[in-house]
């Protein structure tokens, strides 16, 4: 029989680098949602990459950074979770803020790893004379197998990094069935894509304190979803700001999730969205659950 080829890959680094921008670049659709602002990516998605016969499993993490809030303890630790399954790593930085204390402090983490690989994203945002440097300091901080220099954006040097990953995975039977595929319960997916969408309109420092929840999903006989969400939020201010004057806000952003959701699946959707205070959802175990996150005590 013919050798098989499969391992993780975990993608870490700061928030905003653009990790979850190159895992959709690498699986050709939204996977994990991009926003502008940080902290966006909350739990692991797993996405099946097969580089000719080799299958690469790649897991998008939350940004690491200075937990603060019990929310943030458990995205770090999902980030972490998926760093200590993985056959390789692959630090993803902007290279339009280079080497910060951030990115420091995840080497210190990584580096006595196998199979480390780095790449300074947003490359079509910086001279290349810019990056020259950064690639410079950075191999001296750990051993990387190779520094790549990409624009996830653009989908620049993305095809040659693939080929250079799938190089190093571990022979062994494929983990999943052998096509490009994504392991997304189709729930948080679809929740995900509001959550995107509160990022995109809503200019406060909301968004990081609401949690959307897909609590029906209805199919009417003309193969209509009926998709019933809720948006927590933790106070009749917030609510105030999701709703917008006359419901304007929600509407823009229902309109905008649904056209998402319609695009993603090639459905048709109606999306029905409630606004609930919750004033302590981020103190609740099941809030985690349902995000994929573990609740820490
Ligand atoms: N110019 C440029 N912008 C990029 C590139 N990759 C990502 N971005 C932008 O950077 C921002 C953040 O991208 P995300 O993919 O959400 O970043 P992330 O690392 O997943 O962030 P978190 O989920 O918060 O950890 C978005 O506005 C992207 O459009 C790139 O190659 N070039
Ligand atoms: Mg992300």
């Amino acid at each position: 029989m013919k050798q098989t080829y499969s391992g993780f890959i975990a993608i870490i680094g700061p928030t905003n680098a653009g990790k979850s921008t190159l895992l959709n670049q690498i699986m050709g659709r939204k996977v994990s949602i991009v926003s502008h602002k940080v902290q966006t990516t909350r739990t692991n998605f797993r996405a099946v990459k097969m580089v000719g016969d080799r299958q690469l499993i790649f897991v998008d993490t939350p940004g690491v950074f200075k937990p603060a809030r019990r929310l943030d303890r458990a995205m770090v630790g999902a980030a972490m979770d998926a760093l200590a399954d993985a056959d390789a790593v692959l630090l993803i930085l902007d290279a339009q803020k280079g080497v910060t204390d951030t990115i420091r402090g995840l080497v210190e983490k990584i580096k006595n790893r196998p199979n480390l690989f780095v790449a300074l994203n947003k490359a079509d945002a910086v001279k290349k004379q810019d990056l020259l440097p950064i690639a410079a300091e950075l191999s001296q901080m750990a051993d990387w197998r190779e520094i790549f220099m990409i624009s996830a954006l653009k989908n620049d040097g993305v095809t040659g990094m693939l080929d250079a990953l799938a190089a190093v995975m571990p022979a062994g039977p494929y983990l999943f069935d052998a096509a490009d595929s994504v392991d997304v319960p189709d729930n948080l997916y679809l929740s995900e894509l509001t959550r995107e969408k509160i990022y995109k309109y809503i200019h406060q420092e909301l968004p990081y304190h609401i949690n959307v929840v897909t609590e029906k999903v209805d199919v009417d006989p003309d193969g209509v979803l009926d998709i019933y969400q809720k948006i927590v939020v933790q106070s009749d201010a917030h609510k105030k700001i999701v709703i917008g004057r006359g419901g304007a806000q929600l509407q823009q952003i229902g309109t905008s999730a649904r056209h998402d959701i319609q695009d993603q699946w090639g459905v048709n959707a109606r999306l029905h969205l409630f606004v609930r205070v919750e004033s302590d959802w981020e103190n609740r175990a099941e809030n985690y659950v349902d995000q994929g996150l573990e609740f820490k005590k």
